[in-house]
């Protein structure tokens, strides 16, 4: 390793197959083992994984930031127990990148809660914060707008439902009603993931042609629970599921932003002491697992 190597820098990579330095840095994290916990609580915005450190973090106590192609990572404890906070942006490509770096990296039981914002299926209040028991992905098929393809390939394709982690959800699900005790509506429900904010989440957009007029009541339609509308919680729990080695117990909680029934959209104080209170929560969940 040269001696000026900082954290979050990544030297030559030697293996096309899964990119790793010599010092053992991942090509996109740029971690190595020991600077990622194996406990993750990760956000999509920036701002919000550095109030959470600032807010949430053990004082007094050492606290390690790195950054690389978007992904901050800041290491620190919460209540003595290490912890890492990652934001990753947006979509499922960052949390594949996320799940499965931070795998190589880590050693053990993994446990990561998502903490994000989301559209809500259901006319509740904007600020009420939802946990995602399970998680369908929805993708456009670029296909249907094919000339060959005479609109006979449906426009939007919907998967079958992962579930979270049960024991991280139910953590995740009291920790919030415990911190909010009555103060905002905590619902259960099912995530459904989109490949984009806008046309793959029913938006409607005059500029494109995006055929998804029908999309939102095909989901209430075929998952009459489906609560929310977010970017990121299928690829984590699907990759959760699929881990052949260790075990991921994963969770997802998200604010509601925006009330896509009655067109509303929360304030932004309002969602900075929710980010606040609830990353609070999310640690409290991540540090009651036993892993
Ligand atoms: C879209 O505005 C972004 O907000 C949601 C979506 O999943 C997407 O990433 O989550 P975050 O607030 O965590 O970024
Ligand atoms: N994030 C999303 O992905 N969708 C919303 O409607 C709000 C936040």
């Amino acid at each position: 390793m040269s001696t000026d190597k900082k954290i979050g820098d990544v030297g030559n990579i030697g293996n096309a197959n899964f990119p790793v330095d010599a010092d053992g840095v991942v090509y996109h994290l740029g971690v190595k083992k020991g600077q990622l916990s194996q406990r993750i609580l990760t956000v999509g915005d920036y701002g919000r994984a550095i109030k959470l450190r600032d807010h949430l973090f053990d004082t007094g106590k050492k606290v390690v930031t790195s950054e690389h192609r978007g992904f901050h990572i800041h290491t620190g404890e919460y209540k003595n127990v290490p912890v890492s906070i990652v934001s990753i942006g947006m979509g499922t490509p960052m949390m594949d990148f996320l799940v499965r770096e931070g795998r190589y990296v880590t050693e053990g039981t993994m446990a990561i809660v998502r903490y994000g914002t989301c559209g809500s299926l259901r006319d509740v209040p904007v600020g009420t914060l939802a946990i995602a028991k399970e998680c369908v992905l929805i993708r456009r098929n670029p296909d249907h707008w094919h000339a060959d393809s005479s609109n006979q390939v449906k426009p939007y394709d919907i998967s079958k439902a992962v579930k979270g982690d049960t024991e991280m959800v139910e953590k995740l699900t009291n920790a919030f009603t415990t911190e909010f005790n009555g103060r905002r509506q905590v619902i259960q429900g099912l995530n459904a993931t989109a490949d984009s904010f806008y046309s793959s989440q029913g938006r409607q957009d005059s500029n494109f042609d995006d055929h998804n007029q029908e999309l939102i009541p095909s989901i209430i339609q075929t998952h009459p629970d489906a609560a929310t509308l977010e970017m990121e919680t299928f690829q984590l729990y699907h990759l959760a599921e699929r881990s052949t080695v260790e075990p991921i117990k994963a969770a997802a909680a998200t604010i509601i932003l925006a009330n896509r029934v009655s067109n509303s959209f929360l304030g932004n104080d309002e969602k900075a002491q929710l980010e606040l209170d609830g990353g609070r929560a999310c640690l409290e969940a991540l540090i009651s697992m036993k892993l």
